[in-house]
């Protein structure tokens, strides 16, 4: 039944009337959104439940998605899309003089995670539930997110994201009280034989209740919803006299209470380890107790279920599901491991020591003993059967504990049936670098899953005028098969399309103009070129480079104020980890520079440098469609993938790039010709590193350029920068540049002029713009997930996508 203006209009004021006893005209936003996404939530329940039940009595095979991180950001926009209400609801809502983009706004970022990872999770979650596959997601509702971000005299100050207390609550979640568990934690444990197996006895262990909240991921047109699962811990009742005073509590509620705000650095605290396996072995738990409901034999449970480790916070996955298939279903040590193995699969995210996650032995066995001695035992065993067969060294190696740490890369690649890289280069360097003895004993188990993004999201929800004029060229198919966008190709001598392009572009940096001007003050110029940097701060991705050629670009018009440069606006977005000092330096570095160069009446409008507070999500949705440039200007090797890359050339802008992370398939798909490549490749970083003959000093000292540009970090020309400067300075010079942004400076200065000359040919540069938006398709998250589902987790597509028929029902 399809689903009139009208009818909607009607059952919305008697909802916002039964909800909160008022009329339209006195509402607040936050009234009207609290209404609308009452309504949209009590639509898609009933396909929610349906689809729940077609699992079920399908006996489909299901995957669960561990992430210790989502970043979902607002959800009204995508669900309403998802359900072909969107454009229904947006004209009701003109016709009663609302501005549902002011309605929406009022939704506070779900900002349960920190960057790239987390928002992979929901770029995945969105599109699993799109290509109508049963997957759904396990993790942890934390109470506060990530931090938010504010600048103090251009230092980064962290405040608290009390997400949940804001206006907009968090509309979505469901909490299913009856779904609890309890999870075990601490004490001691004891094995004791009985007659078929042996039993543990625990002493003095903490029992967590584990309280699940479900949101639904609705799929786009097709009538499938899954569930994200988020568990909060709480005090079971039975427990509640043990925990008399508020402190004792919170000892308990501490557990689900704060996201670990570091990226791609292990911080080993114990309470990180704690949440580890508090979310592990409450979904490992709920899994199987769903799965024995229907009365499916245990030793054979592969077959019905498939587990996703999403890098190695969930790791202990392996562990787990070994201790209740044996502790509390008795099977033997080697069928459940064969059911283990063929259950778990594994994705690495990073390559960077620092990252990889390792705990002691005793930190281990204070969270969990009985976990511990099952890793024990596992490492044992793998030990076992590859004594005397292969190099003993290959084995210390590898083995899971060794000298007091317990590796959790190798537990999850050790009880898991598939290992893959995020991007073609990330699991190259995989195969046969950082994990290479793992993949000369297990070369079957290595794989390669490009990252894909949500076109859907980033391109129709964050780029309306772009979507429209794609739909009035090549039809609006594209948003169930991204690659109809290829067809743009077709469309790259066709003027007035170009032309259109560079209008929505413009119109675009319009809006990120007003945006920047309420955020700080500055008035930039549309007409500027846009050069954007939004991604973590982190010393590998090079922020730095960055800054050091708006410094010489503004050396430069200081000494030559009539100089013709193509005015540029640099903005950044970037939070870094609150206990991270050097990018928290490089973040004060570069306000004070913005600041000097925004205020300096000699540079006129032909530098700005915008840093936006607080980058996340919805930030990204206003700065991505107003990019021209995109900086993807990593230390090649490092950045395990990348994804704001994808993201900003579906939206047009054209990369600047290292040959580093999909970066390098980006470059395939669009040409040499369609992007800007500088910089050493991951062969001569691995020579430097092989050779020891890297010395950041000579080029300091012998490229006068470079010696002005890296003087001013500590000789008084950025004011206010007095020992943050000479933190960065030493890192450039005596702490010989572990990142190599010396080196790659010049040909980063090279590349960056020629995309000064290309935009002075508008045409060119819309025509560029055109094939990379076109080629951004091969990023398709829908593709991605298509490419887990069908060659690690087998599980089959339960709903086609495109049923234009969708089932809403007010
Ligand atoms: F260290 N990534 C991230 F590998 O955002 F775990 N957070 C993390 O903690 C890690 C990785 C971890 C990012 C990668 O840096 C980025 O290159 C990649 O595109 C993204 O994960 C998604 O795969």
């Amino acid at each position: 039944m399809e689903l009139t203006k009208k009818e909607f209009i009607a059952v919305f004021k008697k909802r916002l009337n039964q909800k909160y006893a008022i009329d339209v005209s006195d509402a607040c936003n936050s009234e009207l959104y609290g209404t609308l996404c009452s309504l949209v939530k009590s639509s898609y329940s009933a396909v929610w439940r349906q689809t729940w039940k077609d699992f079920v009595k399908e006996h489909d095979k299901q995957t669960y998605y561990f992430s210790i991180e989502y970043l979902p950001g607002k959800l009204l926009k995508s669900n309403l899309l998802n359900m072909g209400w969107y454009d229904l609801v947006n004209s009701a809502f003109e016709d009663l003089g609302l501005d549902l983009n002011a309605i929406a706004a009022v939704e506070p970022d779900m900002a349960l995670g920190n960057g790239g990872l987390g928002r992979l999770a929901s770029d995945f979650m969105d599109s699993l539930a799109s290509e109508g596959y049963p997957v759904n997601g396990n993790g942890i509702r934390y109470k506060y997110g990530l931090f938010k971000q504010r600048f103090v005299n251009g230092y980064q100050v962290e405040l608290p994201d009390e997400w949940l207390n804001s206006d907009g609550g968090n509309a979505w979640e469901i909490r299913r009280a009856s779904k609890s568990v309890l999870v075990r934690i601490g004490g001691h444990v004891r094995l004791v034989q009985e007659k078929n197996y042996l039993k543990p006895v625990y002493e003095d262990a903490t029992l967590i209740r584990a309280v699940p909240y479900d949101v639904g991921m609705v799929g786009y047109h097709n009538n499938h919803v899954n569930t994200l699962r988020l568990w909060s811990a709480e005090i079971p009742e039975s427990e509640e006299s043990k925990y008399p005073t508020i402190e004792d509590r919170r000892q308990v509620e501490d557990i689900t209470a704060v996201l670990y705000p570091d990226d791609s650095n292990e911080s080993g605290r114990l309470l990180r380890l704690k949440q580890e396996y508090f979310f592990v072995s409450a979904g490992i738990q709920s899994i199987i107790r769903h799965y024995k409901k229907y009365g499916s034999p245990i030793d054979q449970i592969s077959q019905e279920v498939a587990i996703h480790i999403n890098d190695t916070h969930p790791a202990m996955c392996v562990a787990e599901f070994m201790r209740i298939l044996l502790d509390e279903e008795h099977l033997s040590w080697d069928t459940a491991w064969n059911q283990t193995v063929r259950v778990m699969s594994y994705t690495n995210h990073t390559i960077m020591s620092e990252a990889l996650e390792t705990w002691t032995v005793p930190m281990l066995n204070e969270i969990q003993p009985r976990i511990l001695q099952i890793i024990a035992e596992i490492d044992h065993r793998f030990v076992a059967a590859l004594a005397g067969k292969v190099d003993g060294g290959l084995i210390e190696r590898t083995r899971i504990i060794s000298a007091g740490k317990v590796h959790m890369a190798h537990l999850a690649i050790i009880g898991s049936h598939s290992t893959n890289g995020v991007a073609k280069l990330h699991t190259d360097l995989l195969k046969s670098d950082v994990l290479h003895d793992f993949y000369t004993l297990y070369p079957d188990r290595f794989n390669n899953k490009t990252n894909g993004i949500a076109v859907r999201r980033w391109l129709q929800i964050a780029n309306p005028r772009l979507a429209k004029v794609i739909d009035q060229s090549i039809g609006s198919d594209w948003r169930q098969d991204a690659s109809q966008l290829l067809k743009l190709i077709d469309y790259s001598t066709d003027n007035s399309l170009l032309d259109q392009l560079g209008a929505v572009k413009l119109a675009n940096k319009r809006d990120l103009t007003y945006l920047i001007k309420q955020e700080t003050g500055i008035t930039v110029s549309p007409n500027a070129i846009f050069d954007v940097q939004i991604k973590r701060l982190h010393a590998y991705k090079r922020q730095l480079l960055n800054l050091l050629r708006i410094i010489k670009l503004y050396l430069d018009l200081k000494q030559n104020p009539d100089l013709e440069i193509i005015p540029r606006v640099f903005i950044f977005g970037a939070k870094a980890a609150p206990s991270y000092h050097y990018a928290k330096s490089i973040i004060k570095c570069i306000n004070e520079t913005a600041n000097l160069i925004n205020h300096d009446a000699t540079i006129q409008d032909k530098l700005k440098v915008i840093f936006l507070e607080n980058y996340g999500v919805s930030l990204a949705e206003k700065i991505i469609p107003a990019a021209d440039v995109s900086e993807q200007i990593s230390t090649a090797s490092k950045e395990a993938s990348g994804t704001s890359n994808m993201k900003l050339m579906l939206n047009g802008a054209l990369t600047v790039a290292t040959l580093d992370g999909a970066n390098v398939e980006i470059k395939q798909y669009v040409g040499d010709d369609n992007i800007f490549i500088f910089g050493l490749n991951k062969q001569e970083v691995y020579q430097y590193y092989r050779d020891h003959n890297y010395h950041s000093l000579d080029y300091y000292h012998n490229n006068p350029i470079i010696h002005r540009v890296v003087d001013t970090l500590v000789d008084g020309t950025i004011p206010n920068i007095s020992a943050e400067g000479h933190e960065i300075y030493d890192s450039l010079t005596y702490l010989n540049d572990e990142f190599f942004v010396l080196r790659d400076f010049e040909d980063y200065l090279r590349v960056q002029d020629k995309v000064d000359e290309t935009y002075r040919d508008q045409h060119k540069w819309n025509k560029m713009s055109l094939i990379n938006i076109a080629k951004a398709s091969y990023f398709s998250a829908d593709e991605t997930v298509k490419r887990y589902a069908e060659t690690i987790w087998h599980v089959k597509q339960l709903s086609e996508k495109g049923d234009m028929n969708v089932k809403y029902p007010l």
